[in-house]
């Protein structure tokens, strides 16, 4: 198998975003937009393959939630696609005509780190507290939206704890800083998780419709149709909060009360057979089902533009 279809440990991405860099001098820059909680870097790696003035942008972060391997997995999986087949795929190539991409691999690195050393099915942040012996924040419930409300916890020890206030720990400061200080350009923001296959968009923090429904709807059933043609596999979609559940926090709604008016959460393979656990021999095909759905959406808003 090749270097992308494998999962690979903290240690190993920072080499690799390194050698990115290194081996694409002209069009990969890495940002350094702060520090976790253990006071490892979070690097953003963007993608720009042109020197078009004025051009908009594509986010996507993977890896906030720790166990969910899949989603560095993909991440690394769209930059080597991106950088791989910019030159001979055109809808890639229109993509990236048009926008700059900025991809954040692991949003959670102590987390992923530790589901490495010590608990495979660790989720939250490591974050301390004084009051509290229970270590870690849901950094999914952790941003600016409706925060802590039904479908989040105050309690430390649950897996759905918001943190102390919203933005309260340093990995939701880095992205939300980083993300208010770009929203002008940023046109479409993607946060990977997995398991149980579903593209979501807002609102995930209330029941009430975004704005934009019936246009958001539109652009994740084509995503789900092109998945079911091309690998025979099916994905649910539409709203959060009346797709899986109501969950208040999250980076997606936040990004869309930002501005960022195309706004997604995917949730790849698989349906719960293995779980977080998907198997190696698993990773290409969930990664180019979720690629082609990146794909479709982010033509879409090229096409509008
Ligand atoms: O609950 C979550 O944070 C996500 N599901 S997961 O199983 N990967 O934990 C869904 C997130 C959907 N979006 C928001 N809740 N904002
Ligand atoms: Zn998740």
């Amino acid at each position: 198998s090749t270097f992308y279809e494998r999962y690979h440990s903290l240690e190993d991405i920072y080499f690799w975003i390194n050698r990115t860099k290194q081996d694409n001098p002209d069009t990969v820059k890495v940002i350094l937009i702060g520090s976790s909680f253990e006071k490892r870097p979070l690097y953003v790696l963007k993608l720009s393959l042109n020197n078009r003035p004025n051009k908009k942008a594509m986010w996507i972060d993977c890896g906030i939630h720790a166990r969910e391997w899949i989603s560095p997995a993909f991440c690394l999986w769209f930059v080597q696609y991106s950088l791989s087949f910019y030159q001979s795929n055109k809808d890639i190539a229109n993509i990236l005509d048009n926008m700059d991409v900025y991809v954040l691999p692991v949003l959670n690195p102590d987390g992923y780190h530790y589901t490495w050393t010590t608990n495979r099915m660790w989720r939250k942040n490591r974050s301390t507290n004084m009051s509290t012996k229970c270590i870690g924040v849901d950094l999914n419930r952790n941003f600016d939206a409706n925060w802590c409300t039904e479908g989040a916890s105050d309690q430390p020890c649950t897996e759905i704890y918001c943190g102390a206030f919203p933005e309260s720990e340093p990995e939701t400061l880095a992205v939300a800083d980083f993300l208010r200080s770009h929203k002008h350009i940023v046109q479409i923001y993607f946060s990977i998780h997995s398991y149980s296959q579903m593209l979501l968009f807002p609102f995930s923090c209330t029941l009430e419709e975004a704005e934009n429904h019936s246009e958001l709807l539109e652009m994740v059933q084509e995503a789900a149709q092109k998945i079911q043609r091309h690998y025979r596999n099916i994905y649910k979609y539409g709203s959060g909060a009346k797709t899986i559940y109501l969950a208040p926090g999250g980076s997606d709604d936040w990004a869309y009360n930002l501005g960022i008016k195309y706004s997604f959460t995917f949730e790849l393979q698989d349906r719960g057979s293995y779980g977080f656990l998907l198997p190696p021999s698993h990773i290409s095909k969930a990664c180019n089902e979720a690629l082609l759905a990146v794909k479709t959406i982010a033509l879409k808003v090229v096409e509008k533009t």
